[in-house]
């Protein structure tokens, strides 16, 4: 958009004094970065009621990206990014006495999300926008998002993450749009004049679901889509007397925290409470906002796409036949055709605790009605498929078995596409977690490789990069982000290679001040910066690499006066509240940074900082700084990975296992400018078929294996005895279920390659140069416009090659 600096001040000065009714030289920060939120806001207002407008208008077919998690990260510099009004108001501010740094800071940072999953999520959105797809987001407005986290004696601690505190400068609350949901009481079924019968839906216990719209903003292209999360609350008009605080609570807690502890059946029940909460809310406004442009809904399916991202949403498959048949008198045939349509299906995971499953019992209870439309599904599924393929695969495969609502499953047989996010976890996929389905409909099945945010990561992120880039190549690759490649060209000139020195160097002191203040850790910035950044789980395999650390500790105290090349070893991680193991993973890490960072043998050669409260905003901190990107689960376990492209994409070289999207990645930049290792997935599995790993036998052969991992269990690290043994005990008395030792002495090996490598800075720049070049087509503009050419079918501007 169009924007003086002297309107800009004008306006900003206007809303500041309309907001908080003082001058500016008396506003906080967080004042400060408010009004600039809603002056923003404002401005891009027109973009997006002209965007819905024409969608309306041209009757354009929609997207509606369900997912139960979103993590936008700060929507301040990216919004002024994409309106190209970044320049404008940084002198604004900047000339009106204001540290826009400061402001900045002083978004937080919604936390509605915990991994990869809801970080793609929130990639897609902006590359929705971005390639001029009409695409919007569904999910839950959580009043505390994860948690924050804190370290306490080194103990992951959860505090609650009050984000909204300060109220949310970018939503907007539409009360006219809410709907109510349904759960519990009765279904029975009452006979209609014509003789037919239809269900009756009574005494149910109502929630109000009321949307908060967020705009998503398109770059440079005056495109705004919405993200639409759902908040409960108690109904209108609601008598007092019909809800004790009990009920009152319960509605409370639908949208108060995402991921609630399920370790039990409350926790459970409110888990399933929530994923019907936002797929019921989302479908019904989507019928609503359908109905409102067209009479019959005969052609539904070809005017919107609904899309499930991983198995939380699957409940708006029963909730759309639901409102098919029972509010508009849709036969089944017809409803079901429509709703298979609609639907399509991304899985994130093989890991089978993560295919979610619900004891019938429960559901039942809960969802009356949905579970009626489930269990006719189940029946029609059998019906139609045992004479073809079988009793047995049949049983396997049903959405009800065991007892269980079986999520996945559900979500597979009501959708007409499913997806995995790498070509191998597609492949395993089709192979292993979902091979019986695969067999019945292999027409279904396909692979989108997930993709990132490129001008988030490297615009907003890294913009001493970024001009450095625009300086030899221009800014095309913005808009078209493989052009990078580009970059290539230059791979011979010892001056750009230098400048590439010094940018790397300015945002490991950008983080090493950060760190220093924090943390009270210093760091120096001539180390290599080793960077593990992902949800803390054992198949990513921490453990690894503390090892490795444990290993480097050992090897500097045997000989304090050896030359070692220097390395801060970096964390960032959250642990699932619940997940026991991992928070003892945290726990010894931090017991060895302490040891590590405070003996007086090892000085600056070796540091470990594990960050607190790891999330987007520390993402954008920590990336760009980053040497080496750790990317080191057992193979066959990691669906993708997104942190390896953002990391590839700012200049780090992969460590990597071949998994997931590393082993895209590591074909794009080439493998010699990677550090690749350890067992493959076909060594993985063959290790299941013949059931003969033996961690111990491991162990056994490598003294200096055995020293490292022993350190866990004697005195050297202060403070682990529980933790230490526990971690001990799970990679040699339990067998080292993913393998850690198997793939320990090649992943050292590759990290004294690294060490040894580090010390040639020009070679070392040229295979950082590579994977930047490489990494455009990691840019989710690309996934996003593949799911729309095969999956959603839906148009989109932007021209893509
Ligand atoms: C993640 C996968 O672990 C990761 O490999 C993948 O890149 C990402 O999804 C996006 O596809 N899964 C999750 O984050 N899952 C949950 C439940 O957090």
């Amino acid at each position: 958009m169009e924007l003086k600096e002297a309107e800009f001040v004008r306006d900003y000065i206007n809303e500041i004094r309309a907001a908080y009714a003082v001058e500016l030289k008396d506003t906080s920060p967080m004042e400060q970065y408010m009004a600039l939120g809603h002056l923003i806001k404002r401005y891009n207002s027109e973009n997006w009621t002209d965007t819905s407008k024409s969608y309306r208008k041209n009757d354009v077919k929609q997207v509606y990206y369900f997912s139960i998690e979103f993590l936008p990260g700060r929507l301040l510099q990216s919004n002024m990014l994409n309106l190209g009004i970044t320049d404008v108001v940084k002198k604004g501010i900047r000339n009106l006495g204001l540290d826009f740094d400061k402001i900045v800071r002083a978004e937080p940072d919604p936390g509605l999300g915990n991994g990869g999953l809801g970080r793609l999520a929130a990639c897609y959105m902006d590359s929705m926008a971005s390639i001029g797809m009409a695409g919007n987001g569904n999910g839950i407005r959580y009043r505390y998002g994860l948690f924050k986290q804190v370290f306490m004696d080194g103990y992951q601690v959860e505090l609650p993450d009050d984000w909204l505190r300060n109220g949310n400068a970018w939503e907007v609350r539409r009360e006219n749009r809410a709907c109510l949901v349904k759960f519990g009481g009765h279904v029975w079924m009452q006979e209609q004049p014509d003789g037919s019968l239809k269900p009756v839906y009574d005494h149910t216990d109502d929630v109000l679901a009321v949307p908060y719209d967020t705009g998503i903003i398109g770059y440079h292209n005056v495109v705004t889509n919405t993200l639409r999360l759902w908040s409960a609350e108690l109904p209108p008009n609601a008598e007092e007397k019909y809800y004790s605080q009990s009920q009152r609570d319960n509605i409370d807690d639908i949208t108060k925290v995402l991921y609630p502890d399920d370790s039990n059946e409350e926790g459970r029940s409110l888990r399933l409470r929530q994923e019907y909460f936002f797929s019921s809310a989302g479908v019904q406004s989507i019928v609503r906002h359908y109905l409102s442009g067209h009479i019959s809904l005969k052609r539904f399916a070809q005017k919107v796409a609904i899309h499930i991202n991983d198995t939380h949403p699957t409940l708006v498959i029963p909730e759309l036949m639901r409102i098919l048949m029972d509010e508009h008198d849709c036969p089944w045939d017809l409803a079901w055709q429509i709703t298979t349509s609609t639907m399509s299906y991304t899985n994130h995971t093989i890991m089978q605790e993560a295919l979610e499953k619900w004891p019938i019992p429960m559901f039942q209870g809960l969802l009356p009605r949905i579970y009626q439309i489930v269990e006719e599904i189940n029946r029609r599924y059998r019906a139609a498929k045992i004479p073809v393929f079988g009793e047995d695969i049949v049983d396997r495969t049903a959405p009800l078995g065991d007892g269980q609502v079986r999520m996945a499953y559900l979500a597979v047989i009501g959708s007409h596409s499913v997806n995995g996010v790498a070509p191998l976890h597609t492949e395993l996929l089709e192979k292993d977690v979902l091979a019986d389905l695969y067999r019945i409909y292999p027409e279904k099945f396909n692979n989108k490789t997930n993709g990132i945010a490129e001008r988030r990561w490297l615009e907003v992120a890294n913009q001493p990069l970024t001009k450095l880039i625009d300086s030899k190549i221009g800014k095309e690759w913005h808009f078209n982000p493989k052009l990078l490649q580009e970059l290539s060209a230059f791979e011979g000139d010892t001056k750009f290679l230098n400048q590439l020195v010094d940018v790397k160097k300015e945002n490991k002191q950008r983080l090493a001040d950060y760190v220093q203040s924090e943390m009270g850790i210093t760091i120096r910035t001539d180390a290599i910066f080793d960077v593990q950044i992902k949800r803390l789980h054992a198949y990513k395999r921490q453990v690894l690499h503390m090892l490795e650390i444990i290993r480097e500790y050992l090897e500097i105290k045997h000989d304090p006066k050896a030359e070692v090349t220097p390395r801060v070893h970096i964390f960032g991680a959250k642990a699932a509240p619940s997940y026991h193991y991992a928070k003892s993973v945290i726990k010894v890490i931090n017991a060895l940074a302490d040891l590590v960072n405070n003996d007086p043998d090892i000085g600056d050669k070796l540091k470990v900082v594990f960050i607190p409260n790891y999330g987007v905003s520390l993402g954008e901190l920590i990336i760009p700084a980053a040497d080496i990107s750790e990317q080191i689960s057992t193979a066959s376990k990691e669906a993708s990975g997104t942190s390896n492209m953002k990391l590839m994409t700012n200049g780090a070289l992969s460590l990597a296992t071949l998994d997931g999207a590393n082993i895209d990645i590591i074909r794009a930049a080439g493998k010699q400018n990677e550090y690749t290792f350890g067992l493959t997935a076909s060594d993985v599995y063959g290790y299941y078929h013949r059931n003969d790993y033996r961690s111990k036998a491991i162990y056994d052969s490598n003294p200096e294996l055995q020293k490292v991992v022993n350190c866990l269990i004697t005195n050297m690290i202060p403070g682990i005895s529980t933790e230490g043994r526990e971690i001990y005990d799970s990679l040699l008395q339990y067998n080292d279920e993913y393998f850690v030792l198997a793939d320990y002495a090649d992943y050292v090996k590759q990290q004294k390659q690294i060490s040894q490598d580090f010390k040639d800075v020009e070679t070392w720049q040229k295979k950082s140069l590579a994977n930047i070049a490489a990494s455009g087509t990691f840019s989710a503009d690309y996934s996003v416009a593949r799911y729309a050419e095969d999956i959603w079918q839906v148009p989109y501007k932007r021209i893509l090659k």
